[in-house]
């Protein structure tokens, strides 16, 4: 039994950036560092345990006491035993990796890993828009989309642990082949990295330009250049944007319509690409879905590190 008065090391690692915090019992988030993800599988593991050391000392020096680890991951992850079992190109060569194992021999402290979607939805469970709700979805729009599903106050991890991937629902079954498998999964238009991809092939082929920013190779455009774009009043980067927000509603409506929830929370970086993409997606769910549903901003900075910490206590 962990201490419920111990502070969490918490660890949220995502397509672009790994994140390690200290959170106390009360969700406060003391110490917070941060490096973009490394590209390789070993690389990642340095990293992340560097961090966890360094995090470990802070407390050290603090004079605290850390009660345990917890861990939020992209990708498939095997919770009862703590290992990742499987993850798309967001995150290469991330599987079959007992990160659990490692980790607690690294640094002697007992340790919890989930799929970062479902440490989002535990994080707003715990204190976010998802205390004393029942039944809700959590997708969290970022790199990926991530995804949570909360039923009779749990969250639901599925029989082999690839429950809630909301991201790869299809909104079009003969769509481009997304990398995990399966056509026309919504990730592919309504994620960063999606609408950054579909911006790298229109500028490609000339029919969007950027005024804002000199852009002399495709790599450079991002999710945030295309905000920029559409915030200018680009029309082929504000149709962009409100075309993902709108794929997101369709994609989240066949989830009601399975699930039936409370609630759907959404959070995430792609937010602050503001109303051209949330008015859409808002708009989707109430004109297409049988039940009227709230659809809620996440109002936390970091979900996915407090649901890791929730991992430890258990919450
Ligand atoms: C991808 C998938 C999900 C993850 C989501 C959000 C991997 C590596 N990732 O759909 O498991 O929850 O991205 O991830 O398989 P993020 O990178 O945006 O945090
Ligand atoms: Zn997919």
């Amino acid at each position: 039994m962990i201490d419920p008065n111990c502070w969490a090391l918490a660890v949220d690692l995502g397509g672009t950036r790994l994140r390690v915090a200290v959170v106390t019992p009360q969700a406060e988030l003391l110490y917070q560092q941060e490096q973009p993800t490394p590209a390789t599988r070993a690389a990642i593991l340095a990293q992340l345990w560097a961090l966890l050391q360094r995090g470990q000392d802070w407390v050290a020096h603090q004079g605290g006491k850390l009660g345990g680890i917890g861990i939020s991951t992209g990708g498939r992850v095997d919770f009862a035993r703590g290992e990742v079992m499987d993850a798309t190109a967001l995150l290469p060569d991330w599987r079959r990796v007992p990160l659990r194992e490692l980790t607690e021999s690294r640094l002697g402290l007992p340790t919890w890993v989930d799929n970062d979607g479902n440490c989002a939805a535990l994080g707003e469970l715990w204190c976010g828009a998802g205390q004393g709700c029942q039944h809700f979805l959590n997708v969290v729009v970022g790199t990926g989309i991530g995804g949570g599903v909360v039923l009779n106050g749990e969250v639901m991890r599925g029989a082999g642990y690839a429950a809630g991937e909301l991201g790869h629902v299809s909104v079009d079954y003969q769509g481009p082949v997304c990398n995990c498998g399966n056509w026309g999964c919504v990730e592919l238009f309504a994620s960063g990295s999606g609408l950054a991809n579909l911006a790298q092939t229109l500028w490609e082929t000339g029919l969007l330009q950027f005024t804002h920013k000199s852009i002399t190779t495709a790599a450079e455009i991002t999710a945030q250049e295309v905000g920029e774009a559409a915030r200018l009043g680009n029309p082929i980067a504000q149709d962009l944007i409100r075309r993902a927000g709108r794929m997101l509603g369709v994609a989240l409506t066949s989830l009601l319509h399975t699930l039936n929830p409370e609630r759907v929370i959404v959070g995430g970086s792609v937010l602050a690409l503001g109303d051209d993409y949330w008015q859409p997606l808002v708009r989707t769910i109430q004109e297409r879905a049988m039940q009227p549903v709230p659809v809620v901003r996440s109002p936390l900075r970091a979900a996915g590190l407090l649901g890791a910490a929730a991992l430890v206590w258990q919450k």
